[in-house]
């Protein structure tokens, strides 16, 4: 009897379809089970195909001998179940991923700041003359940037990605926050942590921080915290001459005003990127290149308005302490008009009661769980307008504006209940805001009218 070789992925989105590419182009047998139906005129020149498919097509089991999972496919899916209990090995396109290369590749995961943090990381290595690809979560899917010529892979990686792949060998890991988003995908808070946690999981160089060795039961190469204290391979903020600055160890290395995007969990963002190239390059080196990275649109990003009024998309909060981590870098002296709501995907709400209050002069609440929203605000004490559109939300602000105050889209949820996704969201927002650049802000309207 021959040894089956079929590998069978399991959708086939932008994941499936570069896993049935890659195996096309290493010949090898694959089967691709979708339940919808055939997204794409051409197929890979080799494969089956089976189309609208809701349970597994007779006599596949017991020729496949692997299951690559795309990452939106959860555990509970039927699909997915039907190969765990039977006793498949399931994996990642992250796992085929590291059989094709011997190439370092950085690896990022964490609540937040993930994109952020891996653009920074690849700036970095470019700015050193390093050939490197950024990919995975972010951007292309990581098969897709196999190349002869990379120096040093860059991958975001998801829980979603994580938990289906095995202990990869990384040779820079990091896991920068955890915070409650996609527990429905995983079932529990805890099966998300353990997700998150795998990216350590045979790494050769672990960024952390103090809150990891317990959370994960891995120990560190090197510790992030900005108020840290300085040890040995630590990454922290400081005082030098007066201001804060940036440190490696007992190094300060760059005031923190110079760096190239604002607020505190920005800050914390380059401290790891730093951190996570460190077997690479050395810290006064590194530094060097962080002045012209170009912030990533959509994240606590400035957009045009009119005068006197600062704008800021930041649509990507999609969970509640992205938006956390926005409304804390204000001071508490009602010059918001904030822009919330969405699908809050059932998390908990409640921490934005305290974060908003006095801070946010009127919040303009929108999508399917406005209600929720209106409700922390109420009890917070902070006025708040339920609308329909993003259209009368900045209309409504606009009219609310003083001089000096700043709109800020940082929803806590996601958007599928009105747009395609974040970036569809963000977009709208700035066109809105932007038709305004002529408005003169001169502010006292009340909330609603
Ligand atoms: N499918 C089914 N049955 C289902 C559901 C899906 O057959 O019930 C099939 C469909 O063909 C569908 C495909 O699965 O087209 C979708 O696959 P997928 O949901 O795994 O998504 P991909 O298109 O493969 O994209 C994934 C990531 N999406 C998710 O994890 C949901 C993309 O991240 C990632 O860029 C891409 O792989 C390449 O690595 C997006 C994302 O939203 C940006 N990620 C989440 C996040 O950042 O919060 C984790
Ligand atoms: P991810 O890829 O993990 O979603 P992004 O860099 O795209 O991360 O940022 C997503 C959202 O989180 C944005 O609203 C951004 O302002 C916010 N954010 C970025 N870094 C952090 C961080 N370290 N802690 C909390 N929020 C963050």
């Amino acid at each position: 009897m021959t040894e089956s070789s079929l590998t069978v992925v399991i959708g086939f989105g932008i994941t499936g379809q570069s896993v049935a590419r890659h195996l096309s182009a290493q010949h090898q047998d694959f089967a691709v089970i979708d339940t919808r139906p055939c997204p794409v005129s051409a197929l890979p020149a080799q494969g089956e195909y089976y189309w609208e498919s809701e349970s597994w097509p007779a006599g596949l089991l017991e020729r496949a001998a692997q299951v690559v999972v795309s990452p939106g496919l959860s555990p509970q899916h039927p699909l997915v179940s039907f190969a765990q209990t039977s006793g498949l090995p399931l994996c990642s396109d992250i796992d085929l991923f590291m059989t094709m290369t011997e190439a370092p590749v950085i690896g990022v995961t964490g609540t937040n700041g993930k994109s952020t943090v891996v653009s920074l990381v690849g700036h970095l290595l470019n700015a050193q003359g390093l050939a490197c690809e950024v990919g995975g979560n972010l951007g292309p899917p990581a098969l897709d940037l196999l190349s002869q010529h990379t120096e040093v892979y860059v991958l975001e990686l998801s829980s979603f990605q994580l938990a289906y792949s095995g202990d990869l060998a990384l040779a820079s890991a990091g896991l920068l926050n955890i915070g409650d988003d996609h527990s429905d995908w995983h079932g529990s808070a805890a099966n998300y942590a353990e997700a998150k946690c795998r990216i350590y999981g045979d790494a050769a160089y672990r960024v952390g921080t103090a809150a990891t060795p317990t959370l994960c039961g891995v120990d560190l190469d090197a510790w992030i915290g900005l108020n840290s204290e300085a040890n040995s391979n630590t990454w922290r903020l400081g005082n030098y001459q007066g201001k804060r600055w940036i440190y490696y160890e007992d190094q300060p290395l760059l005031a923190e005003h110079e760096l190239p995007l604002s607020g505190a969990h920005n800050t914390e963002n380059c401290l790891w990127a730093l951190a996570l190239v460190k077997p690479w390059i050395e810290p006064k080196d590194a530094v060097q290149g962080l002045s012209d990275f170009a912030p990533l649109p959509h994240r606590f990003a400035s957009v045009p308005g009119p005068a006197g009024l600062h704008c800021i998309d930041d649509s990507k909060a999609t969970n509640v302490d992205a938006a956390l981590a926005a409304l804390r870098g204000f001071e508490r002296n009602q010059s918001l008009l904030l822009i919330a709501g969405g699908d809050s995907k059932g998390a908990d709400l409640s921490p934005l009661g305290d974060a908003m209050r006095g801070r946010v002069k009127t919040l303009y609440s929108l999508g399917v769980d406005a209600p929720r929203v209106n409700d922390i605000a109420q009890r917070h004490g902070v006025e708040w307008h339920q609308v329909e559109s993003m259209d009368r939300a900045v209309a409504l602000a606009m009219g609310r504006a003083c001089a000096g105050d700043t709109l800020l889209l940082s929803p806590a949820c996601a958007s599928l209940d009105m747009y395609e996704n974040f970036a569809q969201r963000g977009d709208h927002f700035a066109a809105v805001v932007s038709s305004y650049v002529d408005f003169e802000i001169t502010g006292g309207d009340v909330a609603g009218s």
